[in-house]
């Protein structure tokens, strides 16, 4: 495990661990990412405009739990057998009761997420935030909010990693998947979620 960033004023912090899965269990798991998972075409609306985007997103997790953001709402699909031990060991080294995950494919290196944070209110306040990577390593890169938003943190995101922000990270900070055009080959993520109970 490697700290990545820690502000304990603010009690937000970025943690990676390199080798989180074997890996002949994350070639499985990409392998059915790609192969079955459910992927849907993503048309989120921002400032009212509709903007498809290359990437694709299905979700899985306990059943009744779903996620709304950019005007897009992603139910969970039941949590396949290949990811169920996987579940249990992100949820233990985090201590956290995931019980949602929104999966992201990136076809190529074209395909991007730009600076967000996971701050819908579906999400456990402070809770942590954890995403699996599989496939084509990618940069994940750390933004502070606010007008002079300087990057705090990056990171290549190897298969089989897992990253986690954890505590207030989402209040303060902003994160990217950034395009990387010499990228050919396909990206698959998994980020854990703490759903609230309302949703
Ligand atoms: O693909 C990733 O690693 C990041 C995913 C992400 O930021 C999100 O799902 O909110």
């Amino acid at each position: 495990m490697e700290m990545l960033f820690e502000d304990a004023t603010l009690g937000a912090s970025l943690s990676y661990h390199a080798a989180f899965l074997e890996r002949g269990e994350a070639d499985a798991l990409l392998a059915w990412m790609l192969e079955r998972a459910p992927w849907q075409r993503e048309a989120p609306v921002l400032f009212g405009v509709v903007r498809e985007v290359r990437r694709r997103t299905c979700a899985f997790g306990e059943a009744g739990r779903s996620y709304r953001y950019s005007g897009i709402e992603r139910r969970a699909e039941p949590w396949p057998e290949l990811l169920r031990p996987v579940v249990e060991r992100v949820r233990a080294l985090c201590a956290t009761r995931f019980d949602f995950a929104l999966a992201n494919l990136y076809p190529d290196g074209e395909a991007a997420l730009g600076k967000h944070a996971d701050d819908e209110r579906d999400i456990v306040a402070e809770s942590a935030i954890a995403g699996l990577s599989l496939g084509a390593e990618r940069d994940f890169v750390l933004y502070r909010k606010g007008p002079r938003g300087e990057r705090v943190a990056s990171v290549a995101l190897a298969h089989g990693s897992l990253v986690v922000m954890w505590g207030t990270t989402q209040q303060h900070f902003v994160h990217a998947v950034p395009a990387r055009k010499r990228v050919r080959s396909p990206r698959v993520s998994l980020t854990f979620r703490a759903m609230s109970l309302h949703s």
